[in-house]
């Protein structure tokens, strides 16, 4: 297996390299050996997909029965800074724990749950076949179009404006909420944790800190908390290099969006729901040179410890 110290960061991986399983396997059964050391790995295997790809998701945990912190990256494949980024954070956090007083009191109160390739058949196109493809590889039944949007499959305004109807458009929405296997994995997963306390969907590019909603211009409950705290987040991200973030509403700042995540994640009652939008702002868009992994990681993980470390206390 690989050993995470000699993964090479900052160049892009393909599906079967990010794996998670061959990444931190060692480091799984190492940790579950020693028990006195904070960190088990779960590779909680959801359920298989139309291609038999499966769904990984790195659990890091200091004890049971934790609330956790959701984070999923590469929901749409072809964002590969993000994937590349989530693998990094999951580097950050083993080496960090014990070290970094922030975060060693975040995993001694909550979990930090890591879904780093959230698309697999469409991550696995973009290295094989098409490297801009966004959507899942599915096929589309009486359609000669492949695949859904899985940011407008969710039971969050399905159906209104912000997403399409038709099978070949890159934001179609699939034939009903949570139709699509890799949504109703995480679906059932945070239903049945039943303790999440964010939901953290991370895209990119526009560098963007985006709350909820995106179907609509109704104002969030919390509106005000979600605001202050994206403030704080992108202005500890700027610290670092400079990277100027906008942050708001999604409907108000980007565009309107039905059926995403992370308006769904907060009407299960998951305050701190947030979608990332990392590097850049269209230069190089998708296409991100490898030399800006892992400055684009080191900001953005600022902005969330900033997240994280307000949640563990309020
Ligand atoms: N952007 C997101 C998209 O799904 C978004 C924008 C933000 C959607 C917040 C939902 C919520 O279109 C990219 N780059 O995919
Ligand atoms: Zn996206």
């Amino acid at each position: 297996p690989r050993n995470i110290d000699s993964f090479n960061y900052s160049t892009y991986h393909t599906l079967s390299e990010v794996c998670t399983c061959t990444l931190f396997g060692a480091l799984a059964t190492e940790r579950i050996q020693t028990p006195s050391l904070f960190s088990v790995m779960l590779f909680i295997r959801l359920f298989p997909q139309i291609e038999n790809r499966i769904l990984e998701m790195l659990k890091i945990t200091g004890g049971t029965n934790r609330p956790a912190i959701w984070i999923d990256t590469g929901i749409h494949s072809r964002e590969w800074v993000t994937q590349a980024s989530g693998t990094w954070f999951a580097k950050k956090i083993v080496t960090d724990y014990g070290t970094d007083p922030a975060l060693t009191a975040i995993l001694n109160n909550m979990d930090i749950l890591l879904e780093i390739v959230t698309n697999p058949d469409g991550f696995y196109y973009t290295h094989n076949s098409h490297r801009m493809w966004r959507k899942t590889r599915k096929p589309n039944p009486g359609s000669s179009c492949v695949g859904v949007d899985l940011n407008r499959n969710w039971d969050a305004g399905f159906g209104g404006p912000g997403a399409s109807s038709n099978s070949c458009s890159e934001t179609y929405r699939g034939p009903s909420p949570h139709s699509e296997s890799e949504v109703k994995a995480i679906f059932d997963f945070v239903k049945s944790h039943g303790n999440i306390k964010a939901f953290i969907s991370i895209h990119s590019y526009s560098q963007m800190l985006l709350y909820p909603y995106g179907y609509t211009t109704t104002p969030v409950r919390d509106q005000a908390e979600l605001h202050s705290l994206a403030k704080k987040a992108v202005e500890v991200l700027a610290s670092l290099y400079g990277t100027k973030y906008r942050y708001g509403s999604t409907i108000k700042t980007i565009y309107q969006v039905s059926g995403g995540s992370v308006d769904w994640a907060y009407s299960q009652g998951i305050k701190y729901s947030y979608t990332f939008e990392l590097r850049d702002t269209g230069f190089y868009g998708f296409v991100l040179p490898a030399n800006q992994i892992i400055p684009t990681a080191k900001e953005t993980w600022l902005a969330l410890m900033a997240i994280m470390d307000h949640i563990y206390k309020n």
